[in-house]
């Protein structure tokens, strides 16, 4: 970890309280110099570090920037060789990640964005990622022997959203089969698991499951054609609860689950929170529109539906509108 790394992990756990410059260098081992350099260098970045002569450097309650040095202190699961790699802006985060394991085959870990100039949707559709409103992520998993369907993995993540949320606020989220997180009828998040062939053996080697949550209300407002759909978090600038928070709290329950994904036990929390079940849906199957009652999610995260002949049918992949 660079000095610099060091300083801004320490004033991330001290947020908001004043640290003496000699605190600093005693605590981390290392100069007044070096801490006064670290300092003007995360200042340059864009941290708001108010220093006040005799008491020493304070970041600003109001410094919500993504980070790993800020991640890292509230993860309750072990990283082990697993890293969080932070960009101020990404093309998307899910490109990244699948740019690092084309590198390196091994790779594990957390790609989070600030923003994404080309945040991806499914089958290609643009998920807007604009900056200092969102928290835009990918987690590089390696599958378990007998596990590479996408289904679990996405409708896992969303579970793990919400239980994030949950605990982070006294927010209720919902979930629309399969991928999406509402909240008071908007979309806050989108989810999109991708796969990335192993050559030689022929099977998914890498998933990569990206997420992307309207953290605060984009101060450019949404893009029309979406400003009737999608909805945020918060609306304001929020100084309760940072994006490292819920990029944590996010990461510490999938990987709660993740272990536990071939029992599918989690499954009823995501029947719990699944609004649609009950409803008349419609959805599409080779361009025709079907109507259909949602009547349950199966044990591979399908989604079964009642068509009008009573017929039962089960939906794997796609979308499907209330
Ligand atoms: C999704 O696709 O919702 C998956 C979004 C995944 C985004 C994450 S961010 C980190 C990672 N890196 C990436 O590049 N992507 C992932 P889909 O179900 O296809 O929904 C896309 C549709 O949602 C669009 O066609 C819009 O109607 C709507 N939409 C676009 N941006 C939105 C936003 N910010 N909030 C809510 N709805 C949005």
């Amino acid at each position: 970890m660079s000095t610099k790394q060091k300083v801004l992990q320490y004033l991330e756990q001290h947020r908001g309280e004043s640290v003496s410059g000699q605190e600093l260098a005693d605590g981390l081992a290392i100069s007044r110099t070096s801490v006064w350099k670290a300092i003007n260098t995360l200042k340059a970045e864009g941290y708001q570090i108010n220093a006040a002569t005799n008491k020493g450097y304070q970041l600003s309650v109001e410094t919500d920037l993504l980070s790993e040095e800020a991640i890292v202190p509230l993860l309750s699961v072990a990283l082990e060789n697993k890293r969080i790699i932070a960009y101020k802006t990404i093309d998307s985060t899910n490109l990244e990640a699948k740019r690092i394991v084309n590198e390196d085959a091994a790779f594990e870990g957390v790609v989070v964005a600030e923003e994404q100039t080309k945040g991806r949707g499914r089958l290609g559709r643009v998920f807007f990622s604009p900056s200092e409103s969102g928290l835009y992520m990918s987690l590089v998993l390696k599958p378990f022997a007998d596990m590479d369907n996408a289904t679990l993995i996405t409708t896992a993540a969303a579970v793990a959203v919400c239980q994030a949320i949950e605990q982070l606020t006294d927010k209720k989220p919902q979930i629309k089969w399969v991928n999406d997180i509402f909240l008071d009828g908007r979309k806050i998040c989108g989810i999109l698991t991708e796969g990335i062939m192993d050559m030689e053996s022929g099977t998914i080697g890498t998933i990569i499951l990206g997420i992307g949550v309207n953290f605060r209300h984009p101060e450019a407002d949404f893009p029309e054609e979406i400003q009737h759909i999608a909805g945020t978090l918060f609306e304001a600038k929020n100084t309760e609860l940072t994006r490292n928070q819920l990029a944590a709290e996010i990461i510490n329950h999938f990987y709660s689950l993740y272990g536990n994904l071939a029992s599918r036990s989690y499954l009823d929390e995501y029947r719990k929170r699944c609004f649609i079940l009950g409803q008349q849906v419609s959805f599409q199957e080779r361009k025709e529109t079907f109507q259909a009652q949602a009547v349950a999610i199966d044990d591979n995260g399908g989604l079964v539906v009642a068509m009008p002949n009573g017929e039962e049918k089960t939906i794997t992949f796609g979308e499907i509108s209330v």
